[in-house]
């Protein structure tokens, strides 16, 4: 044990002078008898603050660029050429994300000192985009560092947030006078929703305004074929933030005519497509299950119902933190082109990973995890999964699940016993959280313009909430005796190398978030903190839950 934690109660509590001395941590030295910008002109040495993004000395360089220029030459010439630089730098793979923010963040900053001496910023921008989360869909930060990379290269952006019907982002689109709107979503169902709004843009002749789509549901091939199709304006596929950037670029330079669609890229096949509808034949039982066996052994019952647990050593859960998913996915730290493997390792722990111990103390009292499980009697029937009563005998709830349509047939209720096998068969289910404090956090963060640690206390909050989703399924495998193949490396943990697994609702092998409904009968979180929106989103944000299967054979697959 780390000799900065205190324990009490045998719990590892919240220490405020170890968070507090984590606040002077990762703050560089610096050699002050060297000056970084000693021998530069002063446009030189505005740019040096923000593709380096050093804020130190900023305010004094602006003063005397001051002298020379206008506030607004200052910006549009010499910052946003930085800022020019950065985006290259980074497209060409040799600036790393977090970094991107740090320079945006100093780009703020010097916008902020100069426009109080500025005329009039109003019509000063290269062009302006609404920016809205779709209708029914939570995800805020994809949106967030669009809005960051935007901003910070001289457009204007009106964010309106998340969950945002077509009325509202029409009707805020009009009253701001923007020349592109720009939606965002990561459900299936936004993509759904998307189209939507474009049909209805389409009904109310409001079609002359380009549209930018982006996140994670989609794919190119969908929006660049099927929604350019239904569209009577432009829309535009951008797969991260900086291809927003270039997208706002075309556009802007393109005047009050609006470019053309670029044509489709190469390899954007019909084959890829998503079509995000829900596939009726695949939930019909035709007669023909999986070849998966019955399980030899069924676990005794640990306990009927749901339990529910609220304190944690904090610690101990971080240690279940896959670093590669906070390192290389959420914080986007990516291979340079010019390093190995085992360099971009040894780099990685060498500069990422003392930002990770660092938050990871920073936000020890941020994180308020808290846990809701349980156990049922079940039995499969075709495709469904029937959840008894204590009883054993009175149905208490049945999920219906997807079955490959061809190869194993697999199907999730298969890896249960059936009815007609005569045996009651367990299955267990939790919902975890890390509470809705490190999301108001990061809201904070991302206000104030501190945008490299929004993205890392983001990043934080997401992967241990998976980190307490594996913690907590490891105690139910404990708990249900099926802790006989236990990796020793968290490596293989991460891997899912262990007896049985986990399935969260609205992923392949269980598509429908409806069943999040279901779940939250069985369970009843509401003790917890944890509530189902009418979308079927959880709330804390930073939630996710899961059906745990015992069978052994149950691993992760699709449904084709
Ligand atoms: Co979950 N999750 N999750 N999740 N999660 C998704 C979204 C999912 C697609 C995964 C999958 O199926 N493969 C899936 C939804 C599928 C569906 O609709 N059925 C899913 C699910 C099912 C769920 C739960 C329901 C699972 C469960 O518990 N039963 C649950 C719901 C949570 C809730 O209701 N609150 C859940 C939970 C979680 C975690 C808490 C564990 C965690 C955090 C979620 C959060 O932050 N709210 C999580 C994560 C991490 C993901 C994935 C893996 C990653 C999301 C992310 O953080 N991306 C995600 C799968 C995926 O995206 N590949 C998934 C990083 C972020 C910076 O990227 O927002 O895409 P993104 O933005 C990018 C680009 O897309 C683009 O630029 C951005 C920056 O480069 N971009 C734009 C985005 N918008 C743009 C707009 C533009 C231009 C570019 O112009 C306008």
């Amino acid at each position: 044990m780390s000799e900065d934690r205190k324990e009490t109660r045998g719990e590892i509590t919240y220490d405020p002078l170890v968070a507090f001395m984590a606040l002077f941590e990762n703050v560089r030295a610096t050699d002050d008898s060297v000056d970084a910008f000693e021998g530069l002109g002063v446009e030189d040495r505005l740019k040096r603050h923000i593709v380096q993004g050093i804020k130190k000395r900023l305010e004094t360089h602006l003063a005397s660029a001051m002298e020379q220029y206008s506030p607004l030459h200052i910006i549009n010439e010499i910052l946003l050429d930085g800022m020019k630089t950065v985006g290259e730098l980074f497209g060409a793979g040799k600036m790393q994300l977090p970094f991107v923010l740090q320079s945006a963040e100093v780009m703020k900053a010097a916008v902020a000192y100069l426009e109080p001496h500025m005329d009039r910023v109003e019509g000063q921008e290269k062009g302006s985009i609404l920016l809205a989360t779709v209708a029914g869909d939570v995800h805020d930060i994809g949106k967030n560092l669009v809005d960051i990379i935007l901003t910070n290269n001289g457009y204007r952006v009106v964010n309106i947030g998340i969950k945002q019907p077509i009325n509202t982002i029409l009707e805020s689109a009009e009253k701001e006078n923007c020349d592109v709107i720009g939606l965002s979503g990561l459900l299936v169902k936004s993509t759904l929703v998307m189209r939507d709004n474009l049909v209805e843009m389409n009904r109310r002749g409001v079609s002359s305004i380009p549209v930018i789509l982006g996140g994670a549901a989609l794919t190119r091939s969908y929006v660049e074929e099927d929604l350019r199709e239904i569209y009577d304006g432009r829309v535009f596929y951008a797969k991260d933030a900086f291809e927003g950037l270039s997208l706002m670029e075309t556009i802007a330079s393109s005047g009050a005519s609006v470019p053309p669609s670029p044509e489709p890229l190469a390899g954007a096949t019909a084959a890829s497509h998503r079509r995000p509808e829900r596939d009726e034949a695949l939930y019909v039982f035709t007669g023909e299950r999986s070849d998966t066996p019955p399980t030899t052994t069924i676990p005794t019952l640990p306990f009927y119902g749901a339990k529910k647990r609220t304190q944690f050593d904090i610690f101990e859960l971080y240690r279940y933190i896959n670093p590669i998913a906070l390192f290389r996915g959420q914080w986007q730290y990516k291979k340079p082109e010019e390093m190995t493997n085992p360099e971009f390792t040894l780099w990685l722990e060498e500069h990422v990973r003392p930002i990770f111990e660092q938050k990871q103390r920073e936000l020890a009292g941020v994180m308020k995890p808290a846990v809701k499980w349980g156990y049922f009697w079940a039995q499969s029937e075709r495709n469904d999964l029937i959840i008894y009563h204590e009883d054993q005998r009175t149905e208490r709830a049945r999920f219906t699940f997807p079955r490959q349509r061809d190869g194993q047939r697999l199907c999730l209720s298969d890896f249960f016993r059936s009815v007609d096998s005569g045996e009651m068969d367990v299955a267990g289910f939790h919902i975890v959280t890390v509470g809705g404090e490190v999301s108001e956090y990061e809201r904070s963060l991302f206000a104030r313009g501190d945008y490299q640690d929004y993205l890392y206390v983001h990043g934080m909050g997401v992967e241990t909430a998976e980190a307490l989703a594996e913690y907590w399924h490891q105690i139910i495998r404990r708990e249900m005796g099926i802790d006989d193949e236990e990796p020793d490396e968290f490596r293989l943990l991460f891997s899912a190398r262990y007896h049985g697994s986990r399935y969260s609702f609205g992923y392949p092998a269980c598509p429908n978030l409806e069943d999040q409904a279901i779940l939250m009968d069985l369970l009843e979180p509401a003790d917890i903190g944890i509530t189902l929106s009418e979308e079927f989103m959880l709330e804390p944000e930073q939630s996710t839950s899961a059906i745990i299967v015992h069978h052994p054979s149950a691993k992760y697959f699709n449904i084709r």
